[in-house]
């Protein structure tokens, strides 16, 4: 293989931008093969290739069709990428538990399952609710799994708001002060954490696992 990691991560970007999910988990193979850092094949090569996608579809140069067939293809290499983050962990000590969802009415789930796998590659156990998840859902998985840590991730301005109603719904419930709050997403700010009474907020995955280390005292 004679490929420059630069040209793999590039390649892997523009196979996103044209969704060719074939070519892309291929891509990720590849990187995988060269020696590339799976975190690195995901912020340098998948996630360009997302974002590029999402200008265009903002520039009405893309539409649903693209803006899902690049999603698509995204995943298929998350999937291979994300199988190397998590391999080799073992079994070890569980570092808490954490309740993880998209808020009801969002349907985007690439950024919050990046931030799963990477709490499940440093040892927490995540219960990952997936997406358009309520807030019923995700208090009864609080409660019935003991969790410690609570992460809702919306990438809409029109349902960040549902996660002021799910804290609302925990200090009225009287468990607001059992569980850890953590938002994030695209249009989600550290300002808005604070307004709705969140404990605190991840900018992308790597810090978001940072946050939840620091709120369980688990770091500095
Ligand atoms: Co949507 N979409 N989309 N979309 N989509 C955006 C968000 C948009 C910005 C595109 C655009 O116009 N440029 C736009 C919102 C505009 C706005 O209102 N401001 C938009 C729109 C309008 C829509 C629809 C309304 C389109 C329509 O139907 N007309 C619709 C909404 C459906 C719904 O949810 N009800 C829709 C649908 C879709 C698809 C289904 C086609 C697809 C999602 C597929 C899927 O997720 N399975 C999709 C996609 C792919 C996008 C873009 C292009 C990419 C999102 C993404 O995956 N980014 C997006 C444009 C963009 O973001 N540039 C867009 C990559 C991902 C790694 O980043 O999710 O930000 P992100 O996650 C980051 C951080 O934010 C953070 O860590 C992650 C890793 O670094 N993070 C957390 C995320 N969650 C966290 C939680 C934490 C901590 C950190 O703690 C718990």
């Amino acid at each position: 293989m004679t490929d420059s990691s630069g040209e793999i991560l590039q390649s892997m970007a523009q196979a996103v931008i044209d969704g060719e999910a074939e070519r892309v988990r291929e891509l990720a193979r590849r990187a995988l093969e060269q020696g590339i850092e799976p975190m690195r094949a995901i912020n340098e090569g998948l996630i360009p290739g997302i974002s590029e996608v999402g200008r265009r579809f903002e520039r009405k140069e893309y539409f649903l069709p693209e803006l899902m067939m690049a999603a698509d293809a995204m995943k298929k290499g998350m999937e291979v990428l994300e199988a190397a983050l998590t391999a080799g962990g073992g079994k070890r000590e569980s570092q808490g538990t954490v309740v993880l969802g998209t808020v009801k009415g969002d349907i985007h789930d690439i950024g919050k399952s990046i931030v799963g796998t990477l709490l499940s590659a440093h040892g927490f156990n995540v219960i990952d609710l997936g997406v358009d998840v309520s807030a019923d859902r995700f208090i009864e998985n609080i409660v019935n799994n003991n969790a410690d840590v609570l992460g809702m991730s919306a990438l809409l301005p029109t349902t960040m708001p549902y996660m002021k109603r799910v804290v609302d719904e925990l200090v009225s419930r009287g468990l607001r002060q059992r569980v850890k709050v953590i938002v994030g997403g695209a249009p989600v700010t550290p300002e808005y954490a604070r307004q709705i009474g969140a404990d605190a907020y991840g900018d992308d995955a790597i810090s978001a696992v940072h946050v939840v280390q620091q709120l369980l005292g688990l770091a500095n």
